[in-house]
């Protein structure tokens, strides 16, 4: 299709305004037609700057005849209603992870878009579009290393988002980008998932658990060892590292490039967060969903991939209250 596609933001916090103005000022073929968010004094500042309307609903936004397609950064516990919306109003949407906060209301949006026969749901694990997991997913595929035995993520932040940190909220959106990843190298599901507490930083609230370490096994065997750690006061350190048989690769150096193990070298910066961390990854993504809303193809992680992180992310709950390995049972849609 030619023209420009008129997109909508719901949710202009943190990461729903950076999406609005990479809508409004970076992607091509794109137009930011109109925002909403339940603070309408920041939405209103946002539109203004920004050129676009505000509209006070976000269920009004997905329905509105001048919104073709719809950008969800709003809490994970509203995105069942407002997927929906998009859906019944014939919508695609990129809704940011996690795609909801349940196994149940999962399945009904994968549900729902089924029955739409069309593939209208992009979730927003943008790792996939970063260049150097791309890379490193490409040298994967072209089996030149032999198969792919363990991966080992390292997933740090600066410091968490607000004083009602929980232990659980680094399993629902932390590690759940580990589980799109660890499924997205292996090219498989997982199969259970053990979260282990190690001794907590003096920098969090009695009974927090931070950092927190989690065993993936896969349906192939493959394991995948993961380290979140919220609070590290490093900064923003996303790496992967994949083990295959006759080789290995890095992806997320500070430093910068695809990492083979003969490289060496150090002296870059750290990020202070995930935006100049994956600003390339974001544009990529929020790009690919454009195009392919105007030309009609699906691209980058489906409403099936936001539902195997939902369902993954639950068994880690289980697993990080009980300290035992939880199976990951996927529902035969
Ligand atoms: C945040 O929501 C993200 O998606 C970041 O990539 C992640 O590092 C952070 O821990 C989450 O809170």
């Amino acid at each position: 299709m030619t023209g420009t596609l008129r997109v909508g933001v719901v949710g202009v916090g943190v990461m729903g305004a950076d999406h609005a103005e990479r809508v409004a000022r970076r992607v091509s073929r794109a137009r930011l037609a109109a925002v909403a968010d339940p603070d309408l004094a920041r939405a209103g500042d946002l539109a203004e700057r920004l050129g676009a309307r505000v509209i006070a609903d976000p269920l009004t936004l997905c329905a509105d005849p001048e919104v073709d397609a719809v950008l969800l950064a709003s809490p994970g516990t509203v995105h069942e209603e407002q997927i929906l919306a998009c859906l019944d109003a014939g919508k695609p949407v990129l809704c940011e992870k996690p795609l909801t906060l349940d196994l149940g209301s999962a399945v009904r949006v994968v549900e729902a878009e089924r029955a739409t026969g069309r593939g209208l749901v992009q979730v927003g694990f943008m790792r996939r579009f970063d260049p150097e997991y791309a890379a490193l997913k490409g040298v994967l595929d072209s089996g030149d290393l032999g198969r792919l035995l363990l991966v080992h993520n390292v997933h740090r932040n600066l410091a968490a988002p607000n004083a009602a940190f929980r232990s659980e909220m680094a399993v629902r959106d932390s590690l759940v980008h580990e589980v799109d990843i660890a499924r997205f190298l292996f090219g498989e599901e997982i199969t259970s998932v053990h979260v282990l507490s190690p001794a907590s930083t003096s920098l969090v609230a009695a009974g927090v658990v931070d950092p927190q370490v989690a065993i993936f096994t896969m349906a192939g065997g493959g394991v995948v060892t993961n380290e979140v750690f919220i609070n590290s006061r490093t900064g923003y350190e996303v790496r992967c590292e994949a083990v295959c048989e006759r080789g290995s690769l890095m992806a997320g150096r500070p430093w910068g490039g695809l990492y083979r193990t003969s490289d060496a070298g150090w002296g870059g910066t750290i990020a202070a967060d995930y935006r100049p961390r994956f600003a390339t990854a974001y544009d990529l993504e929020v790009q690919a969903w454009v195009d392919a809303c105007l030309d009609g193809e699906r691209v980058g992680p489906t409403a099936w991939d936001g539902l195997a992180a939902t369902a993954v992310a639950e068994a880690g709950i289980r697993s990080l209250a009980s300290g035992r390995p939880a199976q990951v049972s996927l529902p035969a849609l």
